[in-house]
């Protein structure tokens, strides 16, 4: 476990990677393909939102959110990321999403630091990844 501070500019930069921002999110992407098919299926997109808490607080859901409102919200959602209502979501669509999420988490963060305190095992996280970055390009100053 270990406590990571980010801002918006922690997260824009990471999006602004774009090698890195990619392969981060195609293998997001690949762990959440559950049965190999190459698109996320709403089922999977779903899973997806529950491990994913950045995703959680961005549309501001918590434990009190009734499961019936949390159906209608993840099939929003779902509907969103199928920008072309497929019916299943492909890496394309994944990453322009994702995109918009993470600079719209940047919005929100600003100029203003948050702590996070993260899991060692949480490599789904993209706020962790965008803070590894950060981390990694001050360590090479
Ligand atoms: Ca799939």
């Amino acid at each position: 476990m270990g406590v990571v501070i980010i801002d918006g500019t922690t997260v824009r930069d990471f999006i602004a990677d774009d090698t890195h921002f990619t392969n981060s999110i195609n293998e997001q992407f690949t762990s959440l393909d559950l049965n190999n098919d190459g698109v996320l299926s709403r089922a999977e997109l779903r899973k997806a939102f529950e491990s994913m808490r950045l995703i959680e607080s961005h549309f501001g859901i918590d434990v009190t959110t009734p499961p019936e409102q949390l159906t209608r919200l993840y099939d929003s959602v779902f509907d969103t990321f199928d920008g072309d209502g497929s019916g299943s979501v492909d890496r394309e669509e994944f990453k322009n999403e994702m995109k918009k999420i993470m600079l719209a988490i940047a919005d929100g963060l600003g100029s203003s630091p948050i702590q996070m305190v993260l899991e060692d095992d949480d490599e789904m996280n993209l706020l962790k990844k965008a803070a590894d970055l950060e981390a990694s390009k001050n360590a090479a100053v």
